[in-house]
């Protein structure tokens, strides 16, 4: 472990998690590192909501604020949400005690864009941070950090914090030392500069972090892998959607649009991106980037067919088999891969600049094709927006995936309304389900209404939504975008009353 540990004027430091805990006091607001159940501190918040059970048994109240880069892992949010530990919780989340205590109104929960994190805590918005407690792979010589699987906004996370708790965890592999690019050129306006970034591989910083060593508390030594989900095969809904695209993005090589280098990829995680990547592999594209916010499974396997060059992302999430498969080879990914500050993996100007292709799914989209990323039927939350508004708005092609329903049918995925707005209609280029595709580009709202009903629909509710539109048109306030308003969300609540958006 010495070996992980390489600032031996650091060994005092070292302490057990539930040391580490005991550094916590009660209304902290702790920065966690983590993102997509990478890179998260393992031990310590084990310990922390030990603390806390055994102090609200005791009668104590016992609360923390927390702040990470994304979703992280079970022995974090889903262990101190079991705890009621978490008053308040930024940015993402997809834990499911988490999102059950939110939906109970038990937590409050402040979903932003991912790339406006740091600035908005620098701007001072958030309060004070008292502690950062962060995974690291290592310590160098000269007491550098060296970052984990993901990075997501620990950089800011260590500058800010009056303190700061460190997870040197020996599972990581050290490959991973010179994989990551820290920019430190951010600055506030007026300061703002360019961001010297202008192809997805441009490297604009330095490998580590740095920290000022006088803030640093504890450090814990863990030996504990990433908890991400495991890794299961594309259905065949989300090869019909892959199939879909594909087709598409052929037609654009066709109409001069796009090269066969396609543009920078960015790609949410699951079964339909795995199937969409997967079916790259076999596509007549070469030489492909990525400009995204996560590496998946399938972006390890574009590289191995060497249909990928390489991958800029703020954090892995690979399946347990794929991140053994990057434990063991890291040397041979090393030189393909960068990780990133999420503020920069995320920014809209390098998402412009570079004309990012995003694909990302979605919850429900209108016939005016509005997109809700976030919310069941308008109030309950699912995760969050993440990274999806960072992208949609900027990107040269913003797709959005989704199957055409939801739990077994009962759940139209294209509705009359959208019951909650994530990604308005001028940010939605593409709606893809496994029933075809539609393309908005140029399209009025009643053009668009047309096409997303008849290529995305399914067609049990096909002749509903069609109905709905045909009275719209007659009985509308105005015709440029016709709703009944006395109707526009009444599905949702059918849905609510009697579990079915279908008429009985
Ligand atoms: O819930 O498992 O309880 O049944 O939502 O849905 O179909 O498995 O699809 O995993 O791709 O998630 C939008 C949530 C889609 C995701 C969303 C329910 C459904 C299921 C998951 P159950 P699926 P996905 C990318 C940028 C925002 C963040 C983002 C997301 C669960 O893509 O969080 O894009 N996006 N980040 O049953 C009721 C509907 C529903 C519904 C789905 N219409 N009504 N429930 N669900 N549609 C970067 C990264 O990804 C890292």
């Amino acid at each position: 472990s010495k070996g992980r540990i390489q600032d031996t004027t650091l060994s005092n430091l070292i302490m057990s998690a539930d040391d580490a805990a005991a550094l916590i006091p009660s209304g902290a607001t702790v920065g966690m590192s983590g993102f997509t159940g990478s890179g998260y501190p393992k031990s310590v918040p084990l310990a922390l909501a030990k603390r806390i059970e055994a102090a609200h048994a005791a009668g104590n109240p016992f609360k923390i604020k927390v702040w990470s880069g994304a979703s992280t892992g079970p022995e974090l949010d889903g262990a101190l949400a079991k705890a009621d530990a978490i008053e308040f919780r930024l940015p993402y989340n997809s834990d499911p005690v988490a999102r059950d205590k939110i939906n109970k109104g038990q937590m409050d929960y402040f979903d932003i864009h991912l790339s406006q994190v740091a600035p908005l805590v620098w701007e001072g918005f958030l309060g004070n941070l008292d502690i950062a407690l962060i995974e690291v792979s290592g310590i160098t010589a000269e007491g550098a950090l060296i970052p984990s699987s993901s990075i997501g906004n620990n950089k800011t996370w260590l500058d800010r914090a009056d303190k700061i708790i460190l997870e040197v965890n020996r599972w990581q592999s050290e490959a991973l030392n010179g994989m990551h690019d820290i920019y430190y050129g951010t600055a506030l306006p007026p300061h703002r500069v360019p961001i010297p970034l202008v192809r997805p591989d441009d490297r604009i910083g330095q490998p580590h972090f740095r920290v000022d060593r006088e803030k640093i508390i504890g450090i814990v030594e863990t030996d504990a892998p990433d908890r991400n989900a495991p890794f299961s095969p594309p259905d065949d809904v989300a090869k019909a959607i892959a199939g879909h695209l594909l087709e598409f993005f052929a037609h654009e090589v066709k109409m001069g649009r796009l090269t066969k280098n396609l543009l920078p990829l960015q790609s949410g995680v699951g079964n339909v991106t795995n199937a969409v990547l997967a079916g790259l592999i076999d596509a007549p594209y070469e030489n492909l980037t990525s400009f995204t916010e996560v590496i998946q499974d399938g972006m390890l396997d574009m590289l191995d067919a060497g249909k990928l060059r390489m991958a800029s992302a703020t954090a892995f999430s690979l399946s347990p088999e794929a991140a053994e498969r990057l434990n063991n080879e890291a040397e041979r990914y090393r030189h393909k891969l960068i990780l990133r500050p999420q503020e920069i993996s995320n920014h809209p100007e390098l998402v412009r600049r570079l004309g990012c292709i995003a694909m990302n799914g979605l919850i429900e989209a209108d016939i005016y094709g509005n997109v809700n990323s976030t919310h069941v039927m308008g109030s309950r939350i699912q995760n969050g927006i993440g990274g999806s508004g960072d992208f949609a708005r900027n990107a040269y092609l913003s797709i959005f995936m989704t199957h055409s329903t939801a739990k077994k049918g009962a759940i139209s995925a294209i509705v009359p309304q959208a019951s909650h707005v994530d990604h308005i209609t001028q940010d939605v280029h593409v709606i893809v389900t496994e029933q075809g595709l539609a393309d908005l580009r140029g399209l009025s709202p009643k053009q668009r209404a047309k096409v997303i009903i008849a290529n995305c629909a399914h067609p049990a509710y096909r002749p509903m939504l069609e109905d709905y539109y045909a009275r719209a048109l007659k009985t509308a306030y105005g015709l440029h975008a016709p709703n009944i308003l006395s109707e526009a969300l009444s599905w949702h609540q059918r849905y609510v009353e009697t579990g079915s958006m279908l008429v009985k």
